[in-house]
């Protein structure tokens, strides 16, 4: 083999959620998301793997009265709304080709249900884009990434009411038009198969609105409205940006099983089925027939607008997008085995892998896996767009971070990256690295669990500067995308 590099135009950077960054929570005429209303966890205990149960509406109405800022993280997040600027200029200095980051729903229609866009927002993301051309860096917006307005949960039950879809395709209208000439990398919703294991910040669903019904039943309505929205999303995107390509995201769970017991495997194999069958909906345009058949033998009945099915099949993603951090095993019986965590997600813990301190499993032939299995199973362009190591970092008193676990945990993962396009013949588009920028952590809503390359002076509570400053993982990014990877095998 030759010289080992990435292939040309391969776009790195690194991946942001409006919610878990920008913070400016009620500024520019921002209404209340979903994620505004979620507390801080600190004082559970983020080992015992249940970090993503469902939340109650009690509590969803109590963080509606206060303006409590410390309690709320992602209220405060890493306030990109005031450092955007000098946070571009940053990832620029990295070399960065491509940032992903989404528009928060709430700050364009702040309630979600009226008529005509909030301005000051959309001009906020005008100078966001602007910065990004500036610098070139190539956007890649993700529409919805866990950040509905929450009036749309609460009056209309989120997702599980069809008007939701309209309201949600007058926002995306709104967003191409404007942002046509600025972003030609579109994603529509971040992790939909997510909305299983977190309803309420997928969806908008609390179980409590739905009495007497069956809330499984429930989320796989909103899911269904979620695909028609996604699949109109994409017609609306080609229509308004030519150019324009569409991705679909899922959380790549990565199941291994136990033992190669027969009954193991095809219990991993039934999981990652589950975790697949929404891409499917997605990529091949119809419901898998497996899902089909789950629904039957779970008395789960859809109901479809007249027109739904063919919306889903003429309208498919363009390429398919992911997060990775970790794998999992999975047992038939798993009397006596150690449990894993991981993203969103539970598993058997692998003894011949490492943990990370929130106890993911860290597995980088395991991505080359999962991009071999996704390209196989879709033949469409693949776009790694979360991977990372989340982790205590120090800022010293000389203002420097030594991380040399995440270049390590960066190192291992894009290596296997490149076996799979050289060694497997894997189309892949681009990595972005999870929050490139240290925000807000999703599951646990911790400031602690950092991911950055540039460290942000705040503390759980969101006490701080708000100061960045480059972790040595800052330089070592650098190298790789100038060198478009080489560096790692001189
Ligand atoms: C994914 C989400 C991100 C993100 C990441 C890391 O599920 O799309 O929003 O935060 O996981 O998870 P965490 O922040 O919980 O460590």
């Amino acid at each position: 083999m030759g010289k080992r590099q990435f292939p040309e135009g391969f776009l790195w950077g690194g991946a942001s959620a409006a919610n878990q960054i920008e913070g400016g929570w009620k500024e520019g005429g921002k209404g209340i998301s979903v994620p505004d209303t979620m507390r801080q966890r600190f004082d559970e205990n983020l080992k015992d793997y249940n970090v993503q149960n469902r939340a109650v509406l009690s509590e969803v109405l109590k963080a509606l009265e206060t303006e409590d800022v410390e309690n709320y993280p992602k209220r405060h997040g890493s306030d990109f709304y005031h450092h955007y600027e000098e946070d571009l200029a940053e990832l620029a200095a990295m070399g960065f080709k491509c940032f992903r980051m989404s528009i928060a729903w709430s700050r364009i229609f702040p309630r979600g249900d009226e008529e005509e866009p909030n301005e000051e927002g959309l001009q906020f993301y005008d100078r966001v884009f602007a910065a990004c051309r500036k610098y070139g860096i190539e956007p890649l917006v993700t529409m919805s990434h866990y950040e509905m307005p929450v009036h749309l949960a609460l009056h209309y039950r989120g997702w599980y009411d069809r008007r939701v879809v309209d309201f949600f395709l007058r926002f995306v209208k709104v967003i191409c038009e404007r942002y046509q000439d600025a972003v030609k990398y579109w994603i529509t919703f971040n992790e939909i198969d997510s909305m299983l294991r977190h309803p309420y910040t997928s969806a908008g669903l609390l179980e409590e609105c739905f009495p007497g019904q069956n809330f499984e039943e429930v989320i796989f309505q909103a899911m269904h409205h979620q695909f028609v929205a996604s699949a109109l999303a994409v017609k609306i995107c080609h229509e308004t940006i030519p150019d324009s390509k569409v991705g679909c995201m899922l959380t790549k769970l990565t199941y291994y099983p136990y033992t190669c017991k027969p009954e193991d495997v095809r219990k991993a194999q039934e999981i990652m089925r589950s975790t697949y069958c929404y891409s499917d909906a997605q990529v091949f345009g119809e419901y898998p027939r497996y899902l089909l058949t789950y629904f039957k033998n779970h008395g789960i009945t859809i109901h479809k607008e007249p027109g739904d099915d063919e919306i889903m099949k003429k309208y498919p993603v363009d390429f398919i997008s992911f997060s990775y951090y970790n794998s999992y095993c999975a047992a038939e019986d798993g009397t006596g085995l150690e449990k894993s965590g991981g993203n969103t997600a539970v598993g058997y813990r692998n003894p011949y892998l490492k943990s990370s301190e929130w106890g993911w499993q860290i597995d980088p032939m395991g991505l080359r896996i999962s991009l071999v299995d996704l390209y196989d199973r879709y033949r469409r362009p693949l776009f790694i767009v979360e991977n990372g190591l989340g982790a205590k970092d120090v800022l010293k008193e000389d203002g420097t971070v030594d991380d040399p676990y995440r270049i390590a945990y960066l190192d291992a993962h894009i290596r296997a990256m490149l076996d799979a396009i050289e060694l497997d013949g894997v189309d892949l588009m681009g990595y972005t690295t999870w929050g490139c920028i240290d925000m807000v952590s999703e599951s646990t809503r911790q400031m602690s669990k950092r991911y950055g390359f540039l460290y942000v002076d705040c503390d759980d509570y969101g006490h701080g500067t708000y100061k960045r400053y480059r972790k040595a993982s800052f330089d070592w990014y650098r190298r790789v995308i100038e060198t478009n990877g080489g560096c790692l095998f001189e």
